[in-house]
């Protein structure tokens, strides 16, 4: 039989290796010629930059050009070369006392060469600390030329960008998809200095007061004696810490709606948080909070999905991002500001735009475009740009400042702090990626890693032995004004404004905001995280948070966990829904969408193959699933049943029908009372069955038709049965533009 004659073959050709090893005259065995292929001596030009990357910086940290090629990278030269640039005629022995005799302490190149390695780490990040980056270009509009004189906004200008998407619990080879906030960390390479636009995902904060994020932090991290769980909330510590401290709460919410879980850092909006104060060149001031908006919308994960890609492609939100930049279709936000008057209070519609808990809702102050981003280049090295880059929220150019938010100006501090120990001393803006692309004479000398080499005698001020410079601007030369606010006359205190005491009601707001699928997401992430503690009276306390926040929602999770739902021990607050919240109700392009297309050997290979172009020109990813590796007719197979999972895809195409390979692992049962269950390969029943559950349009044609039957999913809504693969394709594509089938989610609230 057939597997009898595979481990024949495998027995033989192992026999003839060991006769190999003791034949002399075969190459490589004891006592035989030394091989005949050689390491290549012939030079060749260094690796070139991949497709579309720019040189590195060739600029000094003053801004001079330092006279390095065009081309100059990491690696010059067509040698491998010690660290001093010494040649190298091998890399792979150690100098040793003989072949058989002990490694020689005189042997440099070994000990350079594993000492380097040796401290090739850096300490991650305490927070955020798995992430990815790319390169990109901000446009302005000119819009916000009103209201600020920060030169990168001005109409038509355009900036260098570098962006850091990031997960803020995990540590940095933990999951993408895992629940948690996200960083969408910008620094703008502006003429008049570095702006760090240094924010996340979701609007508002955990905390009001910079004081409580060790505090915060220590509580979602995990456990300290056997530190688990990795990258998660659902744990005793977090839900003991923010159903305590319940300013907290606000921002859970958002954790545990959709949000918590996106689709693609593509499909995310970004928040600045803070309220920041612009000055525009009548030096008139007004306060603003900074918004991007995803030109694909803002769009999610479902629970499920994100669980099976922490396993199946852990990277996946890394992979997506580059993915899509290579192969061109350039991920865009909007930056827009909403715009609030300068008032002594700080407040709005009686919002306060000081307390990083509330949002002011975009229905009371629109969200106005002041500019393009368009992220169109990946990083050259990871470690050189993603994991040096340094972001700090008091990097700001002239036009743009801080306020008084207490969670704000203890950012001011720890941003630096924390680079002097992850970067390795004070010379970390002289990083290439940190390298402003404003001239720098900032006076600074020395320090570790310093990579200048200043000149002058005189680094201080006033002096006349370096002609007095530098200079200090006057305002008409673009200096950074720091706005004379008044400060309070009320004396030292430790204490919060009591607007700062309502923990609630925007909580409420953001749950009333929600469509009933929405809310339906948010009553079961709750079900699961508390679900997941271990302490009763924790879950319990919880449960009373939910219930001053809203009485439906706490009885939902109450009776997902078992427990009674407590009364409201506050007023319930009067809140209005901000329709603006919700990910649902709009049509958003499909660009860089997955479609899984499901094939065997008997398919139309032409029909396919177009159907394939048809994708491509939709701007959308076509990846071809079938029983083997290989090609397909002339159609290049991507995944196979055994390598492919539902999830990797938005949507799934059926051209066929393959029957069940003698090496599939039953997925299921056959589904009891579906016809034809039996026919088709039971991995690809799971596929379309996952696709089903996960909402995600489906469609067949031809033969793929019997796989629906098979499923048990054929005539439901979002799932598209046709004559044509033209047809079919069309009608999803209508369906994708609304991203899931959201009929499919059962809802049993409002
Ligand atoms: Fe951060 N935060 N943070 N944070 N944060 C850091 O700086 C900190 C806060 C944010 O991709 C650290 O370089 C304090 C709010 C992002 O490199 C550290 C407080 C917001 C990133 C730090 C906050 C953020 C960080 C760790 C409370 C949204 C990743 C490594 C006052 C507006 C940046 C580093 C990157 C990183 C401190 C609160 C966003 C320790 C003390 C609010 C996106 O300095």
């Amino acid at each position: 039989s057939k597997p009898a004659k595979a481990v024949k073959d495998v027995v033989e050709a192992a026999a003839e290796k060991v006769v190999d090893v003791l034949t002399p005259d075969v190459p490589g065995a004891p006592g035989s010629a030394p091989p005949s292929v050689e390491e290549p001596t012939t030079p060749h030009d260094p690796l070139p930059p991949k497709k579309e990357q720019g040189t590195p910086e060739t600029r000094t940290p003053t801004g001079a050009e330092t006279g390095a090629p065009a081309t100059a990278n990491g690696q010059q030269g067509a040698y491998l070369t010690t660290s001093q640039g010494a040649r190298l005629r091998d890399t792979d022995h150690s100098l040793k006392a003989g072949p058989r005799g002990p490694v020689l302490l005189q042997d440099h190149h070994l000990r350079e060469k594993i000492t380097h390695f040796d401290h090739e780490r850096i300490p991650e990040r305490v927070v955020h600390a798995r992430g990815t980056g790319a390169h990109g270009v901000f446009e302005a509009y000119g819009t916000a030329e009103t209201v600020t004189k920060a030169g990168f906004l001005r109409k038509g200008t355009k900036t260098d960008v570098f962006v850091r998407f990031s997960t803020v619990l995990g540590s940095r080879g933990s999951a993408d998809t895992v629940r948690d906030t996200r960083g969408f960390a910008t620094k703008f390479y502006t003429d008049e200095g570095t702006f760090d636009l240094v924010g996340n995902n979701i609007p508002v904060f955990f905390i009001q007061d910079a004081i409580k994020f060790p505090d915060v932090i220590h509580a979602g991290k995990p456990h300290p004696d056997r530190e688990i769980p990795q990258a998660q909330s659902a744990h005793d510590t977090f839900w003991d810490f923010v159903s305590l401290h319940t300013e907290a709460q606000h921002h859970t919410m958002w954790n545990m709606s959709d949000r918590g879980i996106p689709r693609s850092y593509r499909t995310m909006e970004g928040f600045g948080v803070h309220t920041f104060r612009l000055v525009n060149e009548a030096g008139e001031t007004a306060l603003a909070k900074f918004h991007w908006k995803p030109k694909l919308g803002v769009h999610s994960l479902t629970w499920e999905e994100a669980q099976m890609i922490s396993g199946m492609d852990p990277d996946f939100h890394r992979r997506d991002l580059y993915d899509a930049i290579e192969a061109g279709a350039f991920p865009e936000w909007e930056l827009g500001i909403q715009v609030f008057p300068d008032t002594p209070e700080e407040t709005f519609e009686g919002i306060d735009l000081l307390d990083p808990t509330k949002i002011v809702p975009e229905e009371l102050a629109p969200v106005q475009p002041v500019g393009k981003l368009t992220l169109n280049r990946t990083p050259t090295n990871f470690f050189a740009e993603v994991e040096q880059v340094a972001f700090h929220p008091g990097h700001l150019p002239p036009g743009i400042d801080v306020t008084n938010d207490p969670l704000l100006q203890g950012r001011l501090f720890s941003y630096v702090d924390t680079q002097l120990t992850r970067l390795g001393g004070p010379n970390f803006s002289q990083i290439p990626i940190n390298r402003p692309h404003a001239p720098v004479n900032d006076m600074f000398r020395d320090g570790f890693h310093q990579q200048a080499v200043h000149a002058g005698v005189a680094p201080y001020k006033p002096n006349s032995l370096d002609g007095g410079n530098p200079f200090v601007a006057g305002d008409d030369e673009h200096a950074f004004v720091d706005v004379p606010v008044t400060v309070t006359e009320s004396g030292k205190v430790r204490a919060n404004p009591v607007s700062f005491d309502d923990h609630f009601s925007q909580a409420r707001l953001f749950w009333l905001s929600m469509s009933p699928v929405e809310k339906e997401h948010i009553i079961r992430a709750y079900t699961f995280e508390l679900g997941k503690c271990y302490h009763q009276a924790i879950k319990e306390r919880q449960l009373q948070c939910l219930a001053n926040i809203d009485p439906v929602l706490c009885a939902e999770v109450a009776t997902g966990l078992g427990l009674p739902a407590p009364e409201p021990t506050v007023p319930i607050a009067d809140a209005a829904p901000s329709p603006a919240l919700s990910q649902l109700g709009r049509e958003w392009p499909g660009d860089g969408r997955t479609v899984g297309i499901v094939i065997d050997d008997d398919v139309d290979v032409a029909d396919v193959g177009a159907l394939r172009q048809a994708v491509f020109a939709a701007g959308m990813v076509p990846l071809l699933i079938a029983p083997h590796g290989g090609m397909v007719g002339d159609l290049p197979v991507q995944r196979t049943f055994a390598t492919g999972r539902s999830v990797e895809f938005d949507v799934v195409l059926l051209a066929a029908a393959p029957a069940p390979a003698p090496d599939a692992v039953p997925a299921r049962d056959a589904k009891a009372g579906a016809s034809d269950s039996a026919t088709v390969d039971p991995r690809v029943l799971l596929l379309v069955e996952e696709a089903w559950r996960h909402a995600k349009a489906i469609g067949a044609w031809g033969a793929g038709v019997t796989v629906l039957d098979g499923a048990g999913v054929a005539g439901t809504p979002g799932v598209v049965a046709g004559d044509s693969a033209t047809d079919v394709f069309a009608a999803v594509q209508q369906l994708m533009a609304a991203h899931r089938v959201w009929e499919r989610f059962p809802a049993t609230v409002a």
